[in-house]
């Protein structure tokens, strides 16, 4: 069993856990706030089995879209006041070893 961990855009988060429900998925969605951009995200805990990881890639990947933000003073900004362009991927996704799940 595996835990996925998957920090997808505020505005993707809806069609991503819609997705994850309609594949047969359990998923708990946590609000969260990304360190470098400051900005709102969602981060997704799912639960699910060792041999459904890679269609569960697939299904946030297909859900999810890469953008490029304009942003002033981020914290690499090296010309002050300029705006900078940052690529902000689609899904950020860790996989997790699960060491016992039980739903009592
Ligand atoms: P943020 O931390 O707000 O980062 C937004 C975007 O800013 C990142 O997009 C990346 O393009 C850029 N960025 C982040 N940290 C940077 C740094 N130290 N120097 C230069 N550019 C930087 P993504 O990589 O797609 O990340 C989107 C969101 O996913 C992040 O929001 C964060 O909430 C989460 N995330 C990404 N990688 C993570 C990691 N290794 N551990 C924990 N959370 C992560």
């Amino acid at each position: 069993m595996k835990l996925v961990v998957a920090v997808v855009q505020d505005r993707d988060s809806q069609a991503v856990t819609g997705a994850l429900v309609k594949h047969g998925y359990r998923v708990t969605k946590v609000s969260s706030t990304g360190g470098f951009l400051k900005r709102g995200n969602a981060t997704l805990l799912i639960g699910c089995e060792d041999s459904m990881v890679e269609s569960l890639v697939t299904v946030i990947r297909n859900a999810c879209e890469p953008v490029a933000e304009l942003v002033t003073g981020s914290p690499t900004d090296t010309a002050a006041g300029m705006p900078t362009s940052v690529a902000v991927r689609g899904s950020t996704v860790f996989v997790i070893e699960v060491e016992r799940y039980e739903r009592l």
